[in-house]
């Protein structure tokens, strides 16, 4: 089909507020009215979230529990109960069922569902959405904030807008609205990195991305650049996966310019390391990881890897791969990732033998 042309769909993104630590105040309602993280308080440990009276305080996901109680002394740190947690997911996940058999997983939390061809509710997946809402309040006793868009990227903006326990819906005739004053670091496939070189390039949204040509954007950006030009116009015509089971998970970066300075390379590391921590520890539950690789692509384009066997996300490894990369020659691409499988293959095997 022409890309140019949105495809006819009707999306939901859902994600679950504040989800560990919505999960432990459910449990513990003395807990209702004071700021909570789930995750490590240790002086290393980190949070895996908190409650949005915590979030006043500036305290967030990813945050040493050191910071987050100097930025908030009350804050009550409790541990993870990742059993707990996938309990509720399942539940959630049997609702979305309900409505369609096109659900896509990305963390316990959050789905989309592609509602296309749901007959009920007059077709109106807004009310879907709300229906959903509605029974996950009704059998976990949590709430949960829903976007409803023609495409996936528009639904998971949409789901964040009204949060927490709220609903955001962008028809199809409001979209060319809506993505105008669009902040371009809300595009899907937008990290720090990109956003970074697209501000000094002058451009803060999608209406100044949408002044670019697509020639520029490929320049710029390679084949993303397409996806830019594509998103800056509210286009996306990926579809919903119900089967996706991720192999991998990687971050990388183009750098402005093609550069062999070993610090230069290294500090990019050191970001890029940070970014890949934070994306795994959301799926950290459901993937193991099972080696840990490196991406370097040459100043004439050609790439390598380089990949060792690993159990866990080691900064050292990343760095000796990289050394084994590097030569004199310049390059323009760093990449890191982790190869996974997925948490339930050993239960499965498990079950098997039994
Ligand atoms: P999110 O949906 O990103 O966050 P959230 O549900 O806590 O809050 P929000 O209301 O903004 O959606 O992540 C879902 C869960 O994943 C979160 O409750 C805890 C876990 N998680 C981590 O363990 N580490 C992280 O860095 C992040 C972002 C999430
Ligand atoms: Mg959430």
């Amino acid at each position: 089909m022409n890309d140019l042309i949105q495809r006819k769909q009707k999306i939901i993104h859902i994600d679950m507020d504040c989800f560990y630590a919505a999960v432990e105040i459910r449990d513990n309602p003395s807990l209702a009215n004071r700021p909570v993280a789930v995750g490590g308080a240790e002086a290393r440990g980190v949070l895996c979230t908190c409650n949005y009276i915590a979030r006043r305080y500036g305290v967030s996901s990813a945050m040493s529990g050191k910071i987050a109680l100097q930025k908030c002394p009350e804050l009550i740190i409790l541990p993870v109960n990742m059993a707990k947690y996938k309990e509720v997911s399942k539940s959630i996940q049997q609702i979305f069922h309900q409505f369609t058999p096109l659900v896509e997983p990305l963390s316990l939390d959050e789905a989309y569902l592609d509602v296309t061809d749901n007959q009920d509710f007059s077709n109106s997946a807004t009310l879907i959405a709300d229906e959903i809402r509605r029974q996950i309040w009704q059998k976990e006793n949590l709430t949960a904030s829903a976007g409803v868009a023609p495409n996936k990227f528009l639904a998971k903006i949409a789901s964040g807008w009204n949060k927490p326990n709220g609903l955001f819906v962008i028809p199809p005739e409001n979209v060319e609205r809506f993505v105008v004053d669009l902040e371009v670091n809300k595009l899907f496939g937008v990290g720090r990195v990109t956003a970074e070189k697209l501000h000094k390039m002058n451009i803060n949204t999608c209406n100044d991305l949408q002044k670019l040509a697509l020639s520029d954007l490929i320049h710029k950006f390679g084949k993303f650049g397409h996806t830019l030009y594509l998103q800056s116009r509210g286009i996306d015509n990926r579809l919903v996966n119900a089967n996706r089971v991720r192999k991998s998970l990687s971050v990388e970066t183009t750098f402005s310019k093609d550069t062999a300075n070993y610090q230069q390379i290294t500090a990019e590391l050191d970001n890029l390391y940070l970014d890949l921590v934070n994306r795994y520890n959301k799926i950290a539950s459901e993937y193991l990881i099972k080696g840990q690789y490196i991406k370097v692509k040459y100043k004439d384009f050609k790439s390598r890897t380089a990949e060792i066997t690993s159990h866990d996300l080691n900064k050292e490894n990343f760095i000796m791969l990289l050394t084994k990369l590097l030569n004199y020659s310049e390059i323009r691409l760093l990449g890191l990732g982790v190869k996974l499988s997925s948490n339930d293959d050993s239960a499965e095997s498990e079950l098997l033998f039994d």
